[in-house]
């Protein structure tokens, strides 16, 4: 049914405005209705099983493995190891279809594990990987589960592969280490000797090895009854040199008006060598004299090569200057030998050219061709060279000593029990490994020119299997890379990789244990929807990748997603409440040294939202509302006090922008959408409106009464004139001039991210902030006009900036315009889909009670990622694991109602998805456990029941059914009855235990709340 809606015009500061919406939505490419079943909702609301992936399904899995920002590690589907960005490089993977595409996550580093078995006295192996034979992949964030059986091998295994993840213990979950756990089963009738073998190739300096002159080191060590493969790197001792330098020869230096001998195919590389910078490129620096190589020849798109005639090598290295695309084999240059590649390299996305070397002493005298390649077409599709040369000096781009080289660090793979490898050499690797170049060893200790690739090799103890007997190896993969710019904060607790690892297995059944009693109380004992558990921890993986960083002066640091862009960003961040919740310590320490740090104007209030001079009107009032939450998630005050002149400063910024204390933002709001909004509108008005409210918290608790006063006075006004002139009927618009700013608003549209600040008020306990009515109403326009089951009609015409759904895949869009002309030069991304804006709405959603659509947003993320397509544990966005997708947590507090204030000791809970029988993991301050409300007969009972760490409690809060006028509340701990004051307000008890008390690891609180009986009048 179409609402008829009032056309009005408002006349607002001189300025004539149309604010109504006018118009039908006949022609809204997005459906009204969502053609979704009954039997589709109950399905989704479903406790149903863990999700198991098999087949091509493995393919796209690459589940983060590695500690919170430690680096980059993947679980691939098949339980090998892949990504390995831990060397201290951010690669931005780029944006739509460049990161949002269907891929294997390649594995550059060549590690792996095999069962290793004796059958009638002869060795043999089998590679965990997909080749051998079923293979199944049943990880749930944090802990991957990888299972393998085949007909023709008489063990099956499984493998439990992850980094000690343990909610409150970021130190503990932030470790640069892997721990595998690798289960062999004997599913044969014959006894079996068996074991675990593991592989790992020493990538000691990753990324400069071609570009310095140095060795690598392998030791294999017996330490602590333990076996561990110790990777490192060594300067290279300088030879004795007896003759001087020679003199340098040139090979090419690409001045002439041509190539001379040089012979090009294909058309990257034109007739000529290049001057300088092509039209339409970066800025091109670094070459020598006048002309270069540069086959950004009318932009990346052309292909070729360019190929020297034969020299002989007479000198011990080739230098060459390199800048361009960093694609292995397709944007290089490459020394040829009998036309086969010996030596490679390639540029680093950047245009300036650098020297680069490679060490050519072992082909002395041979007969040689250097060949450039050009065999990309997409960004960085090109490459630049120069000033080749024959010489006795090696140039490189790199200085400074190894040891300081980002790279420059070590790699263990240990074995938690000591085993003897040099009993069954003749079942290393090579027999399986599809790594032809890697050279397998097991000598205790090797030491080879660090641009071979070798790999250490370790056995666990051989033990005889009887039929169905199982036997677990542990094992530890560990990294250490401490030469991150800012440095990285596990360098302060540890010396080298090997001393990680020790201190895993020192601590191996607490740190495992936690992790999994974590996974067990999430997963195991909920009981939301598998699948939605699934989904809603999913995204926590961000914090274990390349998008965060923890530096060494303890400071979290973040991308918006991996490599791009910088700054822990305000507005994106606006939206992420797992670390917050999770490791609120993370989020404290960027409030503290970012926030209100670094990033603080203290003469304005102005929070740089890159930690830098620039405004963001959203990112403003987050600002204040994280920092509200920082301190609820906090044990005391103490975080507060600190803070409390700044966060009241950021907050006049905001209020200045307002500047009449009218509680409508009229001036410019730069924002999330990379523009800026002009005139007032709900989506920075409601994060404004919801910060006031937090101020006026905040104020009072710091004894400032006449701050709150004024709080509350901006707030009910923005409130009242919010209605008054932004309600369209159906939703709320936003009120600009438009022949003034005809560009990036969205007026009458239907933005997804109108009522932000309302989710946000309902995440702190800060209650409506607009007219519930309205807020629901508006709910259900985003659900109705934004969210489609298809993205393909309206993407049709309506094109996105950047693909991140494809046609066919259900997606909320960013704003669509069902009543008014849709515009084409609207607000930035309104034709994207977002999973961060889906789970904000969703979350929303879920506190208005409107359950069916939040679930169905979240299902419609679950499809998107379902591994058949695209990597179920990267959510992208600008990049990788953007941060913004963090925003599924605050899905998983809306279902359990929860609210929390740490100093005050208060927590809540009013579930929202069966309340009658609920359980769900939460988390405070300082400890975390399963929360459980079960109504039986006539009463309702809630448990409390702390799993790790403490929990101080004074009040708490839940909610009853509404035809309960009176309570009788019993609270009990330890078998005894504590005293408690309860009100009944509505449908929420309150109790009050008066003093504070606390509950340890294994102690449950319980309440038992009975409508008193009715009397009959
Ligand atoms: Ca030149
Ligand atoms: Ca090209
Ligand atoms: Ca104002």
């Amino acid at each position: 049914m179409k609402e008829p809606l009032v056309s009005r015009i408002l006349v607002v500061s001189g300025l004539l405005l149309a604010t109504a919406c006018t118009g039908a939505s006949q022609g809204h490419l997005v459906p009204a209705d969502k053609e979704l079943s009954k039997e589709y909702f109950r399905e989704l609301r479903a406790r149903g099983r863990r999700a198991v992936y098999r087949g091509d399904e493995l393919e796209t899995i690459g589940m983060p493995v590695g500690g919170i920002a430690a680096g980059q590690l993947y679980l691939r589907g098949d339980g090998t190891l892949g990504l390995w960005q831990i060397f201290n490089k951010h690669v931005f993977t780029g944006y739509g279809r460049d990161c949002y595409r269907t891929y294997r996550p390649d594995s550059p580093v060549d590690s792996g594990f095999a069962v290793a078995l004796e059958s009638d006295g002869k060795p043999m192996a089998r590679a965990l990987d997909k080749n051998f034979g079923m293979v199944e992949f049943a990880g749930e964030y944090p802990v991957g589960l990888v299972r393998y059986r085949a007909d023709d091998f008489p063990i099956a295994v499984e493998m439990e592969a992850f980094s000690p993840f343990i909610p409150l213990n970021a130190r503990d979950s932030a470790l640069p280490a892997t721990l595998l756990h690798i289960t062999l089963k004997n599913t044969s009738e014959r006894t079996v000797t068996a074991s675990v073998l593991g592989w790992l190739e020493n990538a000691v300096c990753f990324h400069s090895a071609r570009a310095i002159d140095a060795n690598r080191r392998t030791r294999i060590l017996d330490e602590r009854g333990r076996t561990l493969i110790v990777h490192t790197a060594a300067k290279a001792p300088q030879p004795k040199e007896t003759a001087a330098p020679r003199e340098k020869i040139i090979v090419a230096d690409f001045e002439g008006d041509d190539y001379g001998p040089w012979q090009t195919a294909g058309e990257a590389f034109g007739r000529r060598p290049a001057r300088g910078t092509l039209p339409n490129q970066q800025k091109v620096s670094g070459f020598q004299g006048q002309g270069l190589v540069n086959t950004f020849l009318g932009g990346d798109r052309p292909h070729g090569t360019l190929t020297s005639p034969r020299f002989t090598i007479n000198r011990k290295y080739i230098n060459f200057l390199i800048g361009g695309g960093n694609q292995v084999d397709k944007t290089c240059i490459n020394l040829l030998i009998n036309g086969k590649v010996v030596r490679s390299a390639v540029g680093k996305n950047d245009e300036k050219l650098e020297w680069h070397f490679w060490s050519v002493a072992d082909f002395a005298g041979r007969q040689a061709q250097i060949q450039i390649v050009d065999e990309a077409g997409g960004g960085w599709g090109h490459i630049n060279i120069d000033q080749i040369e024959l010489a006795d000096i090696a140039r490189s781009g790199l200085t400074g000593p190894l040891e300081e080289l980002p790279d420059y660090g070590s790699m263990v793979l240990a074995s938690a029990e000591k085993g003897n490898i040099a009993q069954h050499l003749r079942i290393v690797p090579p027999r399986y490994s599809p790594r032809r170049d890697v050279d397998y060893h097991a000598e205790s200790n090797a030491v080879y020119p660090v641009d071979r690739k070798k790999a250490g090799v370790v056995l666990a103890p051989l033990v005889e299997l009887e039929p169905n007997a199982a036997r677990t190896f542990t094992f530890v993969l560990s990294w250490f890379f401490p030469n991150h710019q800012q440095g990285r904060e596990y360098a302060n607790r540890f010396d080298n990789a090997a001393d990680v690892a020790h201190y895993v297995l020192d601590n191996h059944e607490r740190l495992a244990g936690d992790t999994k009693k974590w996974h067990r109380t999430f997963y195991e004992d909920g009981t939301l929807p598998r699948w939605l558990l699934f989904r809603l921890h999913s995204t926590v993986c961000n914090l274990a990748t390349g998008t965060c960083q923890w530096w060494g002066n303890g400071r979290f640091w973040a991308w918006e997603g991996v490599g791009c862009c910088p700054g822990t960003c305000t507005h994106v961040w606006n939206y992420a409440h797992a670390p917050a919740r999770l490791f609120p310590e993370l989020e404290r320490s960027a409030r503290e040294m970012q926030d209100f740090g670094e990033g603080f104007h203290t003469d304005s209030g102005l929070v740089g939202f890159r930690s830098n001079h620039a405004y963001a009107a959203d990112g403003q009032c987050g600002t204040v509302l994280k920092a509200y939450r920082e301190h609820q998630c906090a044990p005391d005050d103490s975080f507060l006090r600190r803070m409390w002149p700044r966060i009241k400063k950021t907050l006049e910024f905001s209020i200045g922008q307002d500047g009449n204390d009218d509680g409508l933002i009229e001036a410019s709001q730069h924002n999330t959408f990379d523009i800026n909004f002009e005139g007032p509108n709900t989506f920075v008005g409601s994060l404004y409106l919801a910060a006031l409210r937090a101020g006026e918290e905040m104020a009072r608790e710091m004894g400032d009464a006449e701050f709150a006063a004024r709080c509350r006075r901006i707030f009910d006004s923005g409130t009242k004139l919010t209605v008054e002139r932004l309600w369209g009927g159906e939703y709320f618009i936003q009120l600009v001039d438009l022949q003034k700013h005809p560009k990036y608003q969205y007026g009458k549209g239907c933005l997804s991210d109108q009522l932000f600040g309302q989710g946000w008020a309902h995440q702190l306990a800060l209650g409506y902030i607009y007219p519930p009515q309205q807020v629901e109403k508006a709910l259900g326009s985003v659900w109705k006009y934004n969210w489609t089951p298809d993205v393909g009609p309206y993407n049709e015409t309506h094109k996105p900036e950047r693909w991140f759904a494809l046609p066919g895949e259900p997606g909320l869009f960013t704003c669509t315009w069902p009543k008014s002309k849709y515009m084409a030069q609207g607000v930035r991304y309104r034709s994207e889909i977002w999973t961060g804006i889906e789970y904000q709405v969703a979350g929303h959603m879920v506190w208005e009670g409107m359950l069916d659509e939040a679930l169905a947003i979240c299902h419609g993320i679950q499809q998107r990622y379902h591994p058949a397509e695209h990597n179920p544990f990267n959510e992208v966005e600008c990049g990788d694991h953007y941060a913004r997708a963090m925003a599924s947590w605050g899905v998983y507090t809306a279902l359990a109602g929860f609210e929390y204030h740490g100093p005050r000791g208060h927590i809540g809970f009013a579930p929202r998805l069966t309340p009658e029988d609920f359980r769900a993991a939460f988390t405070a301050a300082q400890g975390w456990g399963l929360f459980t409300q079960s109504r039986k007969g006539a009463g309702q009972r809630e448990e409390i029941q702390v799993r790790w760490g403490r929990l101080n409690l004074r009040t708490l809060a839940f909610l009853v059914p509404q035809r309960w006028k009176q309570v009788d509340v019993t609270v009990r701990l330890n078998g005894k009855n504590l005293d408690n004051k309860s009100t009944l307000d509505a449908k929420r008890v309150n109790v009050n235990l008066g003093d504070a008390i606390t509950l340890s690891t294994g102690q449950t609180l319980q309440v038992e709340i009975r409508p008193q009986r009715q009397k009959t009048d």
